[in-house]
């Protein structure tokens, strides 16, 4: 029998690990208490505002019982931030996510460092993981530590899907929330699908009712102003959306309003009921360039990320190949049916994104297609094997990964922990930094917020989460048990987090 994994500890469990963790001479611990306890910021900072409401709820809302030990007791964190943000600060990739917390022995403050607002949170969320209650609250051998932190790698990400099963709003920020538990900056939304069409497109011009029939129901998508709030709370949270648009195949959704927007190729679609759900993009027709144009034109905005997300992957070139008038016009070019035309067209959307001032992001099919001529600037997912990252990484390009981590395979959180990116760089290593990081991808074909999704990401996504942020640790049984700890943490704030083991969640859970 295994021994039960959680409870009270007398070391700091910490998810991510820190990159560095000095516990002072005499390791005593520390107290606070609610209502003498205080965290100094600069107001001005609306960053800090909304991060130091959230962790003083998150902290003490657990309720303590009998009466704390007497010991130190911490009256304060002071936060100082170089640059402080205002509202139109947004993360960006690479921003600087570092910190400090340091406590000089026998002062009854600690003090909480970081380069910008953003290293503030990862720090806060660090500082609120000290934190245990036990009879009061207590930093268990709090007295002189140090902590300095910095990420790894600069994109860790987590992907949700709601075009299979729609998410809504509420949701998609509660998760934000659990990204940022777990130090992840990366929101990627798939917001279309060949199932459904996500995105309110009603009071789009020329193309208003594509969400009326690509959408479950018109009620399961986003406006403008759910965009807008989704964005806003992931830039309070130190969080990037990367909005993904699926082309050119998996465009099913679009075609019930627009049918002439795919190709047309009755012999070889397996969904009689269904005529073009197999079609990919009809690549030779202007109304799909300028249907990009459009949704560009009227969200791209919302997003002020860079990066852009246009899918790009499991092209059906066989339907190409069973559309009389796109195999004519493929002739008439010189090219041939499959990686010529899924060239030209990914061409087509660069031009688009450029006018735009939005940066190629795409599944790894947009390099790895014989021909492709991605940009240089863009950032390739690699999903079908970490390995690809040797051929995208010698091509110069941009990478992220996430073929060992799609949380809809399940499976145990060390399989998880246990793809480290890195080790899949072959012989000439990174030279150029190319390689930024990751993403766990929650395909939600068999998941939906109301039953499965909470307990299929997490906490399978905070052991990728570690891997990106701290890198490669040794000791698996020590990080189970401080990732036990961590989903006690997760469940503590309303996130149904799957246990890994048996376990106690004992004093954290309430
Ligand atoms: N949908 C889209 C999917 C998948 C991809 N793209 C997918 C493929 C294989 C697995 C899981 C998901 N469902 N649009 C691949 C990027 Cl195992």
């Amino acid at each position: 029998m295994t021994p039960p994994v959680s409870g009270p500890d007398d070391t700091p469990r910490l998810w991510p690990q820190p990159k560095q963790l000095l516990l002072g001479e005499d390791a005593d611990d520390l107290f606070l208490g609610p209502d003498t306890f205080s965290i100094e910021y600069d107001e001005t900072d609306d960053i800090l505002v909304y991060n130091t409401a959230y962790y003083m709820i998150e902290m003490f809302k657990r309720k303590p019982f009998g009466d704390a030990p007497s010991g130190t007791s911490i009256k304060k964190l002071i936060i100082n931030v170089e640059a402080l943000a205002d509202q139109t600060t947004y993360p960006t990739l690479g921003m600087d996510e570092s910190y400090t917390l340091t406590h000089s022995e026998g002062k009854q403050e600690i003090v909480l460092e970081a380069k910008t607002s953003f290293g503030a949170i990862r720090g806060l969320e660090t500082f609120s993981q000290l934190l245990q209650m036990n009879r009061g609250f207590v930093i268990k051998k709090g007295a002189g530590l140090q902590i300095e932190d910095a990420p790894k790698y600069p994109w860790r990400g987590l992907m949700l899907d709601p075009a299979r099963h729609y998410i809504t709003v509420p949701e998609v920020k509660k998760q934000i929330d659990a990204m940022s538990q777990n130090k992840l900056n990366v929101l990627h939304m798939h917001f279309t699908d060949g199932e459904s069409f996500t995105i309110d497109t009603s009071e789009w011009p020329k193309f208003s009712n594509i969400s009326e029939f690509g959408s479950y129901h018109p009620s399961l998508t986003y406006s403008k102003s759910d965009l807008q709030s989704i964005v806003e709370y992931a830039r309070l949270r130190g969080v990037r959306v990367i909005p993904e648009f699926d082309h050119p195949a998996h465009m099913a959704s679009w075609s019930l309003s627009h049918p002439s927007l795919l190709a047309d190729c009755p012999t070889v679609n397996p969904h009689p009921e269904w005529p073009r759900y197999y079609s990919p993009a009809d690549v030779t027709n202007p109304l799909v360039y300028e249907v990009f144009d459009t949704l560009l034109s009227e969200i791209g905005g919302i997003f002020p990320d860079p990066y852009f997300h246009v899918g790009g992957d499991e092209p059906h070139y066989d339907c190409w190949a069973a559309d009389e008038n796109i195999v004519a016009w493929a002739n008439s070019q010189g090219y041939n049916t499959d990686t010529d035309l899924y060239n030209y067209y990914q061409r087509g959307l660069g031009e688009i994104l450029k006018r735009y001032n939005k940066t190629t992001h795409g599944w790894a099919e947009i390099f790895s297609v014989e021909g492709a001529s991605v940009p240089s600037d863009a950032v390739v997912e690699v999903w079908q094997g970490n390995d690809q990252i040797t051929d995208t990484i010698s091509g110069g390009y941009k990478t992220i990964v996430s073929s060992d981590w799609y949380l809809d395979l399940g499976g145990d959180w060390t399989k998880f922990y246990a793809s480290d990116p890195a080790s899949y760089l072959g012989a000439d290593g990174d030279p150029d930094g190319l390689l930024l990081g990751g993403e766990s991808c929650m395909w939600n074909a068999a998941f939906d917020e109301r039953t499965n999704m909470d307990a299929a990401i997490w906490p399978n996504a905070a052991a990728a989460a570690e891997i990106l942020w701290t890198g490669v640790l040794e000791d698996v049984d020590k990080a189970r048990t401080r990732l036990s700890q961590q989903r006690c943490r997760m469940v503590r704030r309303g996130v149904r987090a799957a246990p890994i083991a048996e376990d106690y969640c004992g004093d954290d859970l309430y």
